[in-house]
């Protein structure tokens, strides 16, 4: 398999996690997300994803943009370590604190956005540090309640075995954390992500940890 990916990306990252719980060797082609963008406008990179977006990853020839999508396809391929719960009341909650940080919190954060606000809307920096870390502790706090009202976690957002939910809402964590927010009002989502955090497939995931992150000159993606 071939991930498009790049170090920052958290949508990424997630998929990061998810080949890793699932052991699935993978290769990288990294896509340059900062600012000059000419690796996602590439045209051999909008073939693959018209959206210009990361991650793609491509298995046996056929492309797959989307992480959710991504991660759902390599849960129901590969078996072990599955990320979703069997039974469908379970899997909805599962997913539907995924969707909280997939769908509703990273897309108001993504590069494009905050290009608008800039560019469009005149945003200056400090306007546009407001409206990311606005919209990042809305969605932890909303999070956070979920999870302590829910009295699921043992370790993991739902039980004591990573699922689709930690998948997604690690990196979200992790951002803010390195972000420097303060996530003192969150005792549970900290102490899932500190456990997840303990394992090699979240820590291989991480951004940092990425080699595209501490390449001086990254090899180009397309
Ligand atoms: N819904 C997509 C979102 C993908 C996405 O927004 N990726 C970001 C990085 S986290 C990106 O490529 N941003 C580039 C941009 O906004 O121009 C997914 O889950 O894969």
């Amino acid at each position: 398999m071939e991930l498009y990916t790049y170090h920052r990306s958290v949508a990424a990252q997630r998929v990061r996690i998810a080949l890793n719980l699932k052991g699935v060797a993978y290769e990288s082609r990294f896509v340059d997300l900062s600012t000059q963008r000419e690796e996602q406008n590439h045209p051999r990179f909008r073939e693959l994803n018209p959206q210009g977006l990361a991650p793609v990853l491509v298995d046996e020839g056929v492309v797959i943009t989307q992480s959710l999508a991504i991660i759902e396809y390599l849960d129901e391929r590969i078996r072990v370590r599955p990320l979703l719960p069997e039974a469908p009341l379970a899997r909805a909650r599962v997913r539907s604190l995924a969707q909280l940080f997939a769908a509703d919190m990273q897309p108001l954060t993504n590069l494009r956005v905050f290009d608008y606000l800039q560019e469009t809307m005149g945003c200056d920096e400090a306007a546009l540090d407001a409206w990311y870390e606005h919209w990042t502790m809305e969605g932890l706090e909303a999070a956070e309640t979920l999870l302590s009202r829910s009295g699921e976690a043992d370790g993991f957002c739902f039980g004591d075995q990573p699922t689709l939910a930690d998948v997604c809402m690690v990196p979200q964590v992790h951002d803010a954390t390195l972000r420097g927010y303060d996530l003192s009002g969150f005792p549970v989502l900290r102490g899932v992500y500190g456990n997840c955090m303990t394992l090699a497939s979240f820590q291989a995931a991480a951004p940092e940890t990425q080699p595209d992150a501490v390449a001086q000159r990254r090899p180009v993606a397309v």
